[in-house]
């Protein structure tokens, strides 16, 4: 196996489950602003930045052009703060199935690992989940443009200085595999076919990446 060298992961949806939290923290928040959010409208959220997923909320409310910026950070900022003691309690056990066993099979084979994700809390929760070691390089969301643009995938290659067809991105929502995809860089996709259908290849969960079948796929 010599064709990837880089591997360039999403977090939630793919190391871990905090999709749960930052819905149940957006609902707190849009209740106060008098809007209502259901899981539908959660899909819509994965992958999206906070101030963008705000934007989303404002919008749904027709509620959008009634906060300036300033109002809109304190807003963010208040979710936020719900979201980060929502995810204090996190460990290692809330790691998915197969994810350590998958970065200490990458580690093994000097294959080098990053973090592509759209969360600011990214090393946070990679810390309590006492994987943060194992992270070559960890792209930081507020210096590069959000998905579905590539810039994230690309940051990550660049900064490692592995050439993109030898990178992998691994991603669970429909804007990550786009990133990818526009970056030029092998999408794996983690979730359902029917909704992430644009990706290279899909396993329905983490713990069903095969590294060989995709290091084959990547020569082609
Ligand atoms: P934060 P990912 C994304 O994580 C989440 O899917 C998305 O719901 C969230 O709004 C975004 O991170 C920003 O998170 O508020 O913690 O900066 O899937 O890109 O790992
Ligand atoms: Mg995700």
């Amino acid at each position: 196996m010599n064709n990837i060298r880089l591997v360039i992961f999403d977090l939630d949806g793919v190391l871990t489950e905090t999709s749960k939290q930052h819905y149940l923290a957006w609902k707190i928040l849009a209740a106060e602003l008098g809007v209502d959010i259901d899981l539908e409208f959660n899909e819509t959220l994965k992958g999206v930045s906070r101030m963008d997923s705000l934007d989303r909320i404002l919008k749904r409310g027709n509620i959008y052009d009634k906060y300036n910026e300033e109002d809109k950070v304190k807003l963010a900022t208040k979710k936020n703060d719900i979201y980060v003691k929502m995810i204090k309690s996190f460990t290692s056990d809330n790691l998915f199935e197969g994810v350590l066993g998958l970065l200490n099979k990458l580690k093994d084979m000097g294959i080098l690992i990053a973090l592509g994700s759209a969360s600011k809390n990214g090393p946070r929760l990679l810390k309590s989940m006492g994987v943060y070691n194992y992270f070559d390089y960890i792209v930081n969301p507020a210096e590069v443009k959000g998905k579905p643009n590539p810039d994230i995938f690309l940051k990550a290659s660049d900064e490692l200085s592995v050439p993109v067809e030898n990178c992998i991105g691994i991603e669970d929502a429909v804007s990550g595999i786009e990133a990818i995809k526009k970056a030029n860089i092998f999408a794996v996709g983690i979730g359902s076919k029917d909704v992430l259908f644009k990706a290279d290849i899909i396993y329905r969960e983490t713990k069903d990446i095969d590294l060989e079948v995709i290091d084959n796929l990547l020569k082609k």
